[in-house]
Formats: C-alpha cells, sequence, structure tokens
C-alpha cells in the first residue's frame, strides 16, 4: 500500500488531495510542524535526509518532490490529468507544473524569510514585492475562462498551482488577484479536497 509522509500545513496537502481524487488507497502517515519554530519534526530525517514533506513509499520506492510524485500518481493512476504528449497543451501544462516549485515559490519564501529580518531586510522588500506580484500576475493571466490552468477540467498543473494559488490569498491578494482567488475556492469545495480536511485536520485558515 502507498505511504504518504504528510506535515500539516504544508506542500503535502496537494498530494493528500490528488490521492483523494485519484481514489488511490494509501495509508497517512502525519507528522507535526513544531509550535515555535514551524519547522518539521526530526523523525522526517529518518525517511529521507532531507526531512522535507510530501514524501511518498509506493512498489519499494521512496519519492520525493511534489512534482515529481504528481508526475508519478498521474502516469499511474491518473493519465486524464495530463495533455496527450502529442498535444499543444502538453507543453503549456509541463512549464506550468513546474513554474510552481521552480519559479512561483521563491518569491513566496524569500517573503517568509524576509518577513522574519524586520527593518534589517526593508532593503530587500520591493524586489520580494515585484516578484510576487509578477508571479501572482502571470498565473491570474493565465487560469481559463473555465478555471482551470490547463484545459477545462482537472488537471496535475492545477494541483501543482493550487500552494502558490493558496498564498496568494493568504497574504490578503485576492482583490488583486480575483481569479486566483476564485481558483482556490472551487477547488477547495471539490469533495476530494474536503476529505483532505477530514482526514488530516485543519489546513491553514481554508478549514
Ligand atoms: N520542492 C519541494 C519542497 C518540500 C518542502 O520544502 N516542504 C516543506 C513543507 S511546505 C517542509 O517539509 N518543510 C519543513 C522543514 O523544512 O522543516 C517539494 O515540492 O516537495
Amino acid at each position: 500500500m502507498l505511504t504518504l509522509h504528510h506535515l500539516n500545513n504544508s506542500r503535502s496537502q496537494r498530494i493528500l488531495w490528488l490521492l483523494e481524487e485519484l481514489e488511490i488507497s494509501y495509508e497517512l502517515k502525519t507528522y507535526q510542524r513544531d509550535a515555535k519554530t514551524s519547522l518539521a519534526p526530526v523523525e522526517l530525517r529518518a525517511v529521507h535526509p532531507l526531512g522535507k514533506s510530501p514524501m511518498i513509499q509506493d512498489n519499494g520506492h521512496l519519492i520525493t518532490e511534489s512534482a515529481a510524485i504528481v508526475e508519478y500518481l498521474c502516469a499511474r493512476h491518473g493519465p486524464h490529468m495530463v495533455p496527450p504528449v502529442d498535444s499543444d497543451a502538453y507543453i503549456e501544462h509541463m512549464e506550468l507544473m513546474h513554474f510552481a516549485e521552480g519559479s512561483a515559490m521563491t518569491p513566496a519564501l524569500l517573503a517568509l524569510y524576509v518577513g522574519r529580518l524586520g527593518e534589517a531586510g526593508a532593503p530587500l522588500q520591493p524586489r520580494i514585492k515585484e516578484q510576487l506580484d509578477s508571479h501572482f500576475s502571470y498565473m491570474e493571466q493565465v487560469i481559463r475562462p473555465s478555471g482551470h490552468f490547463v484545459l477545462d477540467d482537472l488537471s496535475a498543473a492545477d494541483i501543482m498551482l493550487s500552494f502558490p494559488a493558496e498564498i496568494a490569498v493568504r497574504q490578503k491578494r485576492s482583490a488583486d488577484f480575483p481569479k486566483i482567488a476564485g481558483f482556490v475556492e472551487r477547488m477547495h469545495s471539490r469533495p476530494a479536497f474536503q476529505r483532505t480536511l477530514e482526514k488530516a485536520g485543519p489546513y491553514f485558515e481554508f478549514s
């Protein structure tokens, strides 16, 4: 049976959500962030030296990195969630899948860490804000009239982009990026997402 190593309030929520969407049987191992530092507990390092979540174990493989896990699960259980390799949408889908971790998360993490420096971080803030705006604006622009990032139904790119989209909402930017806010609301109203809350407990302010 597949095992998900799941950290509360983390990127792992999208893997839990994908498992629910694809109705895959899995065992959930939950880990709680430290109340003071927000870091993952050391037990996660016993699973993998990086000690990060998400991680899955399946058929003797330990797989890290959200995008790799999403690709792995879709290839085996949800090929309908990735456009056919010979279609125009395939390349756009692949770019957006990897944009989520490879690009959008960089300014989001800088905002988090530099924000803790207070005044000392002030010189970096304009560039961080400009980069956050640029990445969120791009996402806002590519959301289709259907409300999805690619094609007109749930795709692996929607799953991956849900985390940076939620960050825009958590940073109180919904009025600036209404399509992103609508996307988050619709994704969270899906029955499969609702089941993640029943199984793993609260998720940021979205529970
Ligand atoms: N690019 C990786 C990032 C993994 C990652 O940084 N996970 C965070 C949770 S959102 C984590 O485990 N942080 C806990 C810690 O560093 O102590 C992925 O997408 O899986």
